[in-house]
């Protein structure tokens, strides 16, 4: 039993194909929790740290500017082995190799934009979910909200 979490996101152009939906559904179809999500465009310097260990890529501005180009649909999820589950789910990069019933496989047919990220390590997943959201305690803290 290995109960993980990881950060999952609809990237601009699933969020721009209405692919929502969809992408959440064969989330929670495998069982998975949703423990957090919120629609939101990232800054180019968080952009930029999401994708830190593709910096000296030629790809990298390209990248960037990709993900910051509309807003995207950022989740926490949490299951049985999530990590390695998710990125099977997910599907390989390259359209060529990304196979029939995963999601870049129905959906994608380009290298960058195929329409979902998934982390694929713990220690980027704790990265990458400290990058994107605010720890709950932090942004209530100062507002009377009744929770
Ligand atoms: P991700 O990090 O977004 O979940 O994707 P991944 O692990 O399958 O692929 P990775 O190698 O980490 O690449 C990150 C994202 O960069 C874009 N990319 N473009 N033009 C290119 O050759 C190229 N290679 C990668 C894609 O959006 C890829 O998902
Ligand atoms: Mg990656």
């Amino acid at each position: 039993m290995t109960l993980q979490r990881t950060f999952i996101m609809v990237k601009p152009d699933g969020v721009k194909r209405g692919l929502i939906g969809e992408i959440v559904k064969r989330f929670e179809q495998k069982g998975f929790q949703l423990l957090k999500a919120e629609l939101m465009v990232i800054e180019k310097e968080k952009a930029e740290l999401h994708y830190m260990e593709h910096k000296e890529k030629p790809f990298f501005g390209e990248l960037v500017d990709f993900i910051t180009s509309g807003p995207v649909f950022a989740m926490v999820w949490e299951g049985e082995n999530i990590i390695q589950v998710s990125r099977l789910m997910i599907g390989s990069t390259s359209p060529e190799s990304a196979a029939p019933g995963t999601i870049r496989g129905d959906f994608a047919n380009s290298k960058q934009e195929n329409i979902v990220h998934g982390s694929d390590s713990i220690v980027s997943a704790e990265r990458e979910i400290a990058n994107l959201f605010e720890p709950l305690l932090t942004r209530f803290s100062n507002q009377n909200l009744p929770y």
